[in-house]
């Protein structure tokens, strides 16, 4: 290839081709208020049921993540939501779809604007403290968080 191609795909834009950014991104919201964090107890799948997680879902195609995990918390705790930066590190989903693609998941802080958050897709929701978090059955996938997560909370 010319110099020019070269450098074009050792861009990260082209990285989609076949590089971790190909993966369908699943966007997660650390709400953090007076020192708690607001988790929810997932329904499904089984496996994951009863656990305790960062609540959001998969950004679909043509969304920014911003706009998906709007748009999940809205869904799924009836709220509006303003949508902060990335906080933790991202974590790779080995088979989170039925299908073969690949998941990544991503944290973001997020403050609430408006509403009153409602488990309107999860058994139960809950302000959990520091110590609470420490002793939560989170979804395995969340875990990596936690001391990102507490670090953040004693910040506010
Ligand atoms: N997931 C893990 N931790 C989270 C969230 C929001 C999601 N905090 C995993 C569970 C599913 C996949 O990501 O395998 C898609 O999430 P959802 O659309 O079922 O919420
Ligand atoms: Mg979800």
């Amino acid at each position: 290839y010319p110099t020019s191609v070269q450098a074009a795909m050792s861009d990260e834009r082209f990285a989609g081709h076949e590089g971790e950014d190909h993966a369908q991104e699943v966007a997660a919201a650390a709400i953090i208020s007076a020192g708690s964090i607001l988790l929810a107890q997932r329904t499904y799948p089984e496996e994951l049921a009863g656990l305790w997680e960062l609540p959001g879902g998969k950004v679909h195609d043509g969304e920014l993540p911003a706009e998906a995990l709007r748009r999940e918390l809205e869904e799924e705790l009836g709220v509006t939501t303003a949508i902060g930066p990335r906080i933790g590190v991202d974590v790779d989903l080995a088979g989170a779809g039925s299908d073969s693609e690949r998941y990544v998941l991503r944290a973001y802080l997020v403050q609430l604007i408006a509403g009153e958050p409602q488990p309107l897709e999860h058994a139960e929701i809950r302000w959990f403290t520091v110590a609470e978090l420490r002793d939560a059955d989170l979804v395995p996938n969340d875990r990596v968080w936690v001391d990102d997560l507490v670090r953040s909370m004693r910040e506010h």
